[in-house]
């Protein structure tokens, strides 16, 4: 007797689960956020391109083309890759509009910076 009593109280509780989920689903509608990536190139101990402008969303992937160790960070602490070897890649999603200088901690005077627009 007691045991159904939790069992239908349980279906009940995931019924409700189930109903909110979709109707917050079906309020936000089908809208697909465009996925843009942006590549900065490090080459040479410099970044290509060195200042770059991007949309709030989009994700900015940095690639070591050099054969150095190199990595990217910021200040703020918003970029922080580990060390890229050659050919390894780093990325972030810029979600917030801002400007976002960063460097590589083990070439200091190899900086960039990342400029984010609204959409
Ligand atoms: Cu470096």
């Amino acid at each position: 007797m007691t045991y159904s009593r939790i069992s239908s109280g349980s279906m009940i509780l995931v019924s409700l689960l189930f109903a909110a989920t979709s109707s917050v689903q079906a309020d936000n509608g089908p809208r697909p956020e465009p996925v843009e990536t942006k590549t900065v190139q490090i080459s040479n101990f410099q970044f290509q391109p060195q200042e770059l402008t991007v949309t709030a969303g989009t994700t900015v992937a940095w690639l070591n083309r050099d054969q150095t160790i190199h990595n990217v960070v910021s200040k703020d602490g918003k970029v922080a890759s580990p060390g890229l070897d050659t050919d390894d890649r780093y990325a972030v999603v810029f979600e917030h509009e801002g400007d976002y200088p960063y460097f590589c901690a083990l070439h200091p005077q190899m900086t960039g910076v990342v400029h984010v627009r609204g959409r």
